[in-house]
């Protein structure tokens, strides 16, 4: 068996009978598919996923990408390349495409369910496979030569990247200094260096086209400071005849170093040096206006969404193989019988705690998994177009830095868990989980870290919306906690979800009082920033037990009628977990408050020497 576990019938719940996605198939964009076709989507995918993609994911991990920089070329092990073109061949790649450019037409919620499947198996080779998903932002904002350019792109398999970081601009993109000059013929010289750049060089497609941030300089170009100084430019490694895209001459971006890293080691992680090698840096200005930063931003809101999937994936598959090892295991005597040296050793699910941590690790990876679809069904609303168009996107902007923070943060934390469950063997190369951990540890930290996430969520998705998408989804729960579902079973749950609301709304009121207080002393925003990972981090607790709680009430109702041996357990199993998280988690949120509430400046007025 390798190592990947994926959970399909956790995933056909959420999609069929939470969100409901089959109410939308056979409509607007969606007109070409159907449940059958999502089914065998998700069917046909997951024979993918747990067989030849997850087959070279210890193999990448144990002997990974090398660097010869003499070529300034990246080359992977050929395992990755097998499972690469595995999922090529299969044409997956189109899930991520729009109809016209020749995607699937599935909704975004069963995109990212079929994304979950190969991000769960193997995530360097899924992110080896974005070059058509940019290709969607090229033909989106490109002139009319650059649409073609992107249909190049898809057509002729090249990979892509994603070039914004620089040593000295990390979260702050702005202080980036690699700058792109005018040339007569309307093309552009880079020069600068980028760092830590995902898949910038591998020996897999015949072309890479990076999206490059840089700063423009040319006459009558306004040098503006920050991230709206920053345009974004097309620079492919090699120049191309821009009707064919045969490849020709090398162009003068050139990788000059592979990072050692602690994890996701199949994935090269490149230094770029644009221009400094005696050959320029040729590029083109993305649909012809200067307008980067937004630009990149609809590959990073896509990107960001991976990211979480990513983790939420590993999260999942870790808690799986836990659990598979939990049940085998025997040790020690059941608690009941703790002093009775004859008593029958028994495997340790018998032990409570073993119980508790192994029921956590299923309340994230199933809570959270509801939370990305949740959060796609937005997505969904807005590929549809009509008069909640508008409100779709706030809302999907909102739970972006929750999929991607909260989804990051808790899958490392629970997939520590994951290996205790597995006692000594869990350290070991024996088993998946400690790649899981190295390998998820990553999603923390790029695409902007928590502490990032958490200061977008607040001020851009709460303030500067003045509140309206939240208000959106607070009302949702409130709705919830109305309605009579789960024939009184899950009452107790339901107040204690109540609580949790109000606490989250107590911890947001109390920052909203520090930034009204922060106009009259400026130095009262450092009490908001002292909590804003804290409130994500609560937003992402608060989602997950109402999303729990929806899918217990479905589970209930099931339960009510025929079910299949299979099927009992399962709908019991979500009672259970949804219920476990109400009574454990959630009454935390009002500790948190309390933090919030008491949140002074002495940390900000320590010196920096007493730490
Ligand atoms: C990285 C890559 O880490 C890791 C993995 C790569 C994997 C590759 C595979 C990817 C596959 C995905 C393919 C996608 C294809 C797409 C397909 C689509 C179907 N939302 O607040 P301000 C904009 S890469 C939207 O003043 P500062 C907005 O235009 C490195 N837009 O910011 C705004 O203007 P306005 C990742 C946003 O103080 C403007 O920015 N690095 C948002 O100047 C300025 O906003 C990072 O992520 C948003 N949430 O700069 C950097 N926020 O206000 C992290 C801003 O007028 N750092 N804009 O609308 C940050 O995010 C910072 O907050 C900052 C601050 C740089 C934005
Ligand atoms: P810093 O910005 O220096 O942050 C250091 C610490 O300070 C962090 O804890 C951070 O949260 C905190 N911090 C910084 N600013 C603030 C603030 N204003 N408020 C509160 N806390 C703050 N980049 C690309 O452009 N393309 C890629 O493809 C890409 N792939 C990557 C792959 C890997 C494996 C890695 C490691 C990085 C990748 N990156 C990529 C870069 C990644 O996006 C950055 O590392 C990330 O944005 C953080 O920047 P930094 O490392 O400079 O950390």
């Amino acid at each position: 068996m390798g190592h990947y576990k994926s959970n399909i019938r956790d995933l056909e719940f959420n999609l069929f009978e939470v969100f409901k996605v089959q109410e939308t198939l056979g409509t607007g964009p969606f007109e070409q598919s159907d449940e059958d076709t999502v089914r065998g989507v998700l069917s046909e995918l997951n024979n993918l996923a747990v067989g030849p993609l997850a087959d070279s994911f210890t193999d990448g991990d144990r002997n990974p990408p090398t660097f010869d920089p003499k070529t300034h070329t990246v080359t992977l092990p050929e395992s990755i390349k097998r499972s690469y073109q595995a999922v090529w061949d299969g044409e997956w790649y189109r899930l991520s495409l729009t109809n016209e450019l020749g995607g699937f037409g599935i909704p975004s919620t069963v995109k990212w369910a079929a994304a979950e499947l190969m991000l769960g198996a193997n995530p360097p080779v899924f992110m080896y496979m974005s070059g058509p998903s940019m290709a969607t932002v090229v033909y989106r904002n490109g002139n009319e030569q650059q649409k073609h350019w992107a249909q190049l792109m898809i057509d002729r398999a090249w990979g892509s990247t994603m070039v914004l970081t620089e040593p000295d601009a990390g979260s702050d993109v702005g202080a980036g200094r690699t700058k792109a000059v005018l040339q007569e013929d309307g093309s552009w010289h880079l020069d600068g260096v980028k760092r830590f750049i995902t898949c910038g060089d591998q020996d897999m497609t015949e072309n890479i086209m990076h999206l490059v941030l840089a700063r423009p300089e040319g006459p009558g170009i306004e040098a503006k400071p920050g991230t709206k100084g920053l345009s974004l430019f097309l620079v492919p490694k090699f120049h191309f005849d821009p009707q064919t895209g045969e490849p020709g001459e090398r162009n003068g971006v050139f990788v000059t170093n592979l990072e050692h890293k602690m994890g996701l080691k199949a994935s090269s992680t490149c230094e770029v040096t644009f221009g400094q090698h005696g050959v320029p840096a040729k590029g083109w200005l993305l649909g012809d206006v200067h307008n980067g930063i937004a630009q990149m931003f609809e590959v990073i809101e896509h990107a960001r969404m991976m990211v979480g999937t990513k983790a939420i994936a590993t999260l999942s598959s870790g808690y799986l193989n836990a659990l598979e090892y939990a049940k085998e295991r025997v040790q020690g005597a059941d608690m009941t019988r703790m002093t009775d040296k004859t008593a029958p050793r028994v495997t340790i699910t018998h032990h409570p705690d073993v119980r508790r941590s192994l029921m956590l690790q299923k309340a994230y990876a199933e809570g959270l998994r509801a939370v990305y679809l949740y959060t796609a069904t937005f997505q969904d609303q807005i590929l549809l177009g009509g008069e909640n168009t508008e409100l779709a996107e706030a809302v999907n902007d909102l739970l972006l830095p929750i999929v991607k923070g909260v989804g990051s943060e808790r899958a490392y934390e629970q997939l520590a868990q994951s290996l205790q469950t597995l006692g000594g063997s869990g350290f070991l190369q024996d088993y998946p989980i400690e790649q899981y951990i190295r390998d998820s540890k990553i999603d923390s930290l790029y695409e902007g870290t928590t502490a990032i996430q958490s200061l977008d969520f607040f001020f851009r998705k709460i303030v500067r919306n003045n509140g309206q998408a939240l208000t959106h989804v607070a009302g949702e729960i409130q709705k919830f906690l109305e309605s009579e579902g789960g024939n009184g079973r899950l009452k107790e749950e339901r107040a204690l979800l109540k609580s949790a609301l109000e606490d989250f709304q107590g911890m947001l009121g109390a920052m909203i009082g520090f930034l009204t207080a922060s106009q009259e002393d400026a130095r009262n925003i450092y009490k908001v920033g002292q909590n804003t990972v804290r409130l994500l981090m609560s937003a992402g607790d608060l989602l997950v037990g109402w999303l729990l709680l929806r899918q217990a009430e479905i589970a209930l109702a099931a339960l009510g009628g025929e079910v299949s041996d299979k099927d009992r357990v399962f709908y019991e199993g979500k009672v259970a977990v949804a219920s476990f998280f109400a009574k454990t988690v959630l009454p935390e949120l009002a500790g948190r408050r309390k933090a919030t509430e008491l949140t002074d400046n002495a940390l900000m007025d320590l010196p920096e020497a007493a730490f």
